[in-house]
């Protein structure tokens, strides 16, 4: 028996300037433009390979070890649109194996704990299109690619791109024009660095999906945040990452998040993602850039308490030593789990 594989890693992303809200759920087409940034391989990844053979008569998916449902809508969709796409290779060229009639056996890993309360789907869902991709032998046009992500999870699309990555929200109903573009590689700037900051490993309180879709339809704020502040800001969001303005791209960082998290509060019912030592971290990051008279550096939190804090690495030890005095100490606040992570190369 024949069997094909091909094997991919990606990276997770932390968004900077925030994708909250749907225009269309199934597509997974976005209310906003968001950017990113990717970080290196080395640090939080998920590594999928796949194999095609006659002889598997359906689908399997192992993720981390177990056996699981491959039922899921986005799932599907994401394996449709890729045999699709290798049907159209297949039709052209009879001398190739019909990949897309065989069976797929999925095995996909993180190498961090998926309950961390870290982004794992969009590492995950571009592991799994860009692994499929490689093997079904694709084009390697990664926007092209980041449209299939997509629907598998919004923030997917983003992951396709190391570095500073864009995900334009595009006009079309379809969702076309929807996809991730680079805004630079990493290697743009070298001395950026994150930290994340583990606050808590709980599962979030409400899922991403479902916030959305409470905060589109009950959110008089979100209507301002997509409509006046967005658009603004992801262009100067970008200038500033070409610039390698880390005032101007620490200021709008730090913005957008209390931004996401001030529409999540004028939701019905509120969706509440910071906890209390979030808001302690929030109050030390701007304590120290008052004190430095400059930023140096930006806080950012997604859909639960966990900080991601970005900072250039001549800053390091003003950063993490003051994280670490407030938090690390025996008798002090809450005992954080802090690992910091390159973005400066793969
Ligand atoms: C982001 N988040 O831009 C934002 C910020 C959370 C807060 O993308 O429903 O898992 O799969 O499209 O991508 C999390 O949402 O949601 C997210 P789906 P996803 O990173």
């Amino acid at each position: 028996m024949t069997v094909y594989t091909a094997s991919a890693t990606a990276p997770v992303n932390i968004a900077t300037l925030k994708y909250w809200g749907k225009r269309d759920k199934s597509l997974n087409l976005p209310t906003n433009s968001s950017i990113s940034v990717t970080l290196s391989q080395n640090d939080l990844r998920t590594l999928t390979s796949v194999a095609a053979s006659e002889d598997f008569k359906e689908d399997k998916l192992w993720l981390n070890g177990k056996l699981e449902s491959l039922e899921s809508e986005r799932t599907k969709a994401c394996l449709a649109d890729l045999r699709s796409l290798r049907q159209e290779l297949e039709s052209k060229d009879s001398s190739i194996p019909k990949l897309s009639q065989f069976g797929l056996h999925i095995v996909s890993e993180n190498n961090f704990p998926t309950a961390a309360g870290l982004a794992s789907s969009a590492a995950g869902f571009a592991a799994l299109v860009v692994s499929i991709a490689k093997l079904y032998q694709l084009p390697q046009n990664m926007s092209e690619i980041s449209k299939i992500a997509r629907k598998g999870s919004g923030s997917a699309c983003r992951s396709l791109f190391g570095g500073y990555v864009a995900w334009e929200m595009g006009q079309e109903t379809n969702g076309e024009d929807s996809k991730a573009v680079e805004v630079a590689p990493l290697s743009h700037w070298p001395n950026m660095k994150a930290a994340i900051l583990v606050v808590s490993d709980d599962k979030k309180d409400t899922p991403s999906t479902s916030g959305m879709q409470t905060t589109v339809a009950t959110s008089d704020l979100f209507q301002w945040r997509i409509k006046e502040v967005v658009p603004k800001r992801f262009d100067e969001m970008k200038e500033s990452i070409l610039r390698k303005d880390f005032a101007t791209f620490g200021d709008l960082t730090m913005k957008d998040s209390n931004s996401f998290h001030a529409v999540c509060l004028d939701s019905t019912p509120p969706i509440f993602y910071l906890n209390d030592t979030s808001k302690k971290i929030i109050k030390l990051i701007h304590e120290l850039n008052k004190r430095e008279g400059k930023i140096i550096a930006a806080y950012t939190f997604d859909a639960g308490p966990n900080a991601v804090i970005y900072y250039e690495q001549e800053n390091e030890l003003k950063v993490l030593g003051l994280i670490y005095k407030y938090f690390n100490k025996v008798n002090g606040w809450e005992k954080l789990d802090t690992k910091t992570l390159d973005t400066s190369s793969d």
